[in-house]
């Protein structure tokens, strides 16, 4: 190994400040506090026109979004449903280069089982470069968010990510063995996230490795709590009929799954036969215990607990519930869980304080069942309002009902009392809907978003594939009121507003941020510093180029490899100016990728093109960005 090219710049890192921060405008994170007076969004205070900031105005909320098949999760300001951010995780995303890099790869492979790595290797591939994210949930202390992660599903792959608040970047993706499709997914609300649970959505033989094909029978669904922390599977409970959502209590006891096929059917018909489905109840407390005195079948490393319908009962309950259910929801009262009918009219609403009952008596488990109001035509997901208020979408009549909980439980106990207070029309077909701060138990009755699955009609026309519609709904008052379209682009599930000051991201990264820990010890063992050196090192038929990128320039402007070099490129940002992201893109390789203050990232190709090849800086970051390039000369392999 020898070290060439070296150039020593004579720039510190607090030097380049004034020479980088051309066009860079410092936005302190303090900007956004007070923005809530007496826990009301001050421009509602104001009475200022709501949802429509004034230019510069900054949001009181943040939505977190998912994307469905896009596989990313985005930022949204709320309530101006201004999008800000897209966070690459599940697909591969041509701006940050994230699914190229090798910080990202390490992410998007590490937690990948054997068996998926061999399958992808036999194709050339690392990773999958796909997903279907729909449920992005932040993790909870104490029952409201506590602004240290966002957890999320992928039902495509199997896969469940964790995002880092800090930085909004996905840190951890891990697959989750013996299930299959992660589908509903939510974190422990109490003590802490803790958990993350997990359903595995399609049932399967549970050694899925083609000994059992065409036998239903035999099949089974997996229910997984990931330890959020870690991010490895803490255990599994085996299950019968399938797995839709989930969510949890404010106690930390219990955790509900939904069934749309209690049936077990493989085709339409089958699977929407009974009138009843059901909801699983998870003992968490007995499952530890299970888990503790091995009560368990090892499989691929994971402890798994017979919770089959009519099997040993201290792990699972299954709870009766019409017809083909879907969303659950924890209300805010930390006392009701809301299941939602999906083809019954019905929701169901359990009482977490009647569940005990279950397991320590043997009671009925519909015993559970205090309130079950018929709301309208397909009820897929309810919101709160923290004040004993409910919105419930209406999929088939393509509407919000907003409901009253004790009144539905008056109802259902004899007394002649209507729940429903109002409807709303959507547009149309709505799926998920969202309160502010809704799914926890500081639900602030300001906002709702009804995610519709349809726009048809709502904007210009922009050919037969159409965006989805996201409606803004003011609920302050009984008469909910829609004050905003937003188009979204394939597709949107589910959603999370978050107040904004819970969740606290940096403007420039820390030098010794484990992100980047792969390429610090590498250029240690090089003896190259990242934070000063230009420089390329050649290792056998390895080369890799240290540099550094200063806005407008590359530490290097030449580097020459042979043709078939295995290239690695490791560019450190220096400047440390909010907003000054550089790019490295090296034009007809296919490669390019973003490197954001104080950041360091990597990219790995092989030389295979003879010529001069230019690379330039893909974020437009200086006067000069379009100076801010270099040459790669590749020499053929005859020279
Ligand atoms: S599911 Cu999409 S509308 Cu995946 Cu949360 Cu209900
Ligand atoms: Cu650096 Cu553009």
């Amino acid at each position: 190994m020898s070290a060439e090219e070296t150039k020593r710049k004579g720039f510190s890192r607090r030097g380049v400040l004034g020479a980088g921060a051309v066009g860079a405008v410092a936005i302190g994170t303090g900007a956004v506090n007070g923005l809530f007076e007496g826990g009301v969004p001050k421009a509602r205070a104001a009475g200022s026109s709501k949802a429509n900031l004034a230019p510069g105005e900054l949001d009181p909320y943040y939505g977190f979004w998912s994307s469905g098949q896009t596989g990313e999760v985005r930022i949204l300001g709320f309530p101006s449903m201004r999008e800000l951010m897209r966070i690459p995780v599940f697909n591969r995303c041509s701006a940050t280069g994230w699914g190229q890099t090798n910080e990202s790869l390490k992410i998007l492979t590490d937690g990948l089982t054997d068996d998926t790595k061999a399958f992808l290797a036999a194709r050339g591939k690392k990773t999958y470069d796909n997903g279907d994210l729909h449920h992005p949930h932040m993790s909870f202390t104490d029952g409201t968010y506590d602004g240290r992660y966002i957890f999320a599903n992928d039902k495509a792959n199997t896969r469940v990510a964790r995002i880092r608040c800090d930085v909004m970047k996905c840190d951890k993706i891990i697959e989750i063995p013996n299930a299959q499709d992660i589908h509903g997914m939510r974190p422990q609300k109490f003590p802490r996230t803790g958990y993350v649970f997990a359903n595995g959505e399609h049932e399967a033989p549970l050694v899925n490795d083609g000994q059992i094909l065409d036998d239903p029978s035999k099949y089974v669904n997996i229910f997984t709590a990931i330890d959020g922390d870690e991010m490895k599977v803490a255990w599994q409970v085996k299950v019968s009929g399938n797995l839709d959502n989930t969510d949890c209590d404010y106690q930390g006891k219990y955790a509900f799954s939904t069934s749309y096929n209690s049936e077990m059917g493989m085709n339409l018909a089958d699977m929407t036969k009974s009138e009843l489905d059901h909801v699983v109840v998870f003992n968490l407390k007995a499952i530890e215990e299970g888990v503790k005195n091995g009560d368990v079948q090892m499989l691929n490393g994971v402890p798994v607990i017979d919770g089959l319908k009519g099997s040993n009962k201290k792990y699972t309950r299954y709870i009766p519930i019409p017809n083909s259910p879907h969303g659950v929801n924890a209300a805010p009262d930390k006392k009701h869980i809301v299941i939602n009918g999906k083809l019954s009219p019905t929701v169901s609403i359990i009482d977490v304080e009647k569940v005990d009952a279950l397991f320590e008596s043997n009671a009925d488990p519909r015993s559970c069942i205090v309130g079950e109001p018929e709301l309208g035509l397909g009820p897929l997901h309810t919101a709160f309002d923290g004040k004993g208020n409910c919105f419930t979408t209406l999929f088939l009549d393509s509407q919000i009902v907003k409901w009253n909980m004790e009144k539905a439980i008056k109802a259902f106990a004899g007394e002649s009392v209507d729940p429903i207070i109002s409807k709303v029309d959507v547009h149309y077909q709505p799926g998920h809907n969202s309160t502010s701060m809704g799914e926890t138990a500081e639900a602030d009755g300001e906002w709702l978003i009804s995610m519709n699955k349809f726009s048809k009609d709502r904007f210009i026309n922009v050919g037969p594939l159409k965006p989805e519609n996201e409606q803004l709904i003011d609920i302050s008052s009984d008469e909910m009121k829609v004050v905003h379209d937003g188009p979204t682009f394939a597709e949107p599930h589910d959603s999370i507003i978050v107040r904004s000051d819970i969740v606290k991201p940096v403007n420039i990264w820390e030098r010794d941020d484990p992100v980047f820990a792969d390429a610090v010890a590498q250029a240690k063992a090089d003896g190259v510093d990242l934070e000063g050196d230009d420089v390329v090192i050649r290792d056998g038929n390895k080369v890799r180029v240290y540099m550094t990128s200063v806005a407008p320039q590359f530490g290097l402007e030449k580097f020459t490899v042979k043709q078939g070099n295995e290239v690695t490129v490791y560019v450190t940002n220096l400047d440390d100016v909010d907003d000054v992201t550089h790019g490295f893109c090296l034009s007809n390789h296919g490669v390019a990728m973003e490197v954001a203050p104080q950041a360091t990232a990597s990219v790995t190709f092989t030389a295979d093109r003879p010529g001069v090849h230019w690379f330039y800086c893909q974020w437009f970051c200086h006067a000069l960005h379009m100076e801010m390039r270099g040459r790669m000369f590749v020499e053929p392999r005859s020279a």
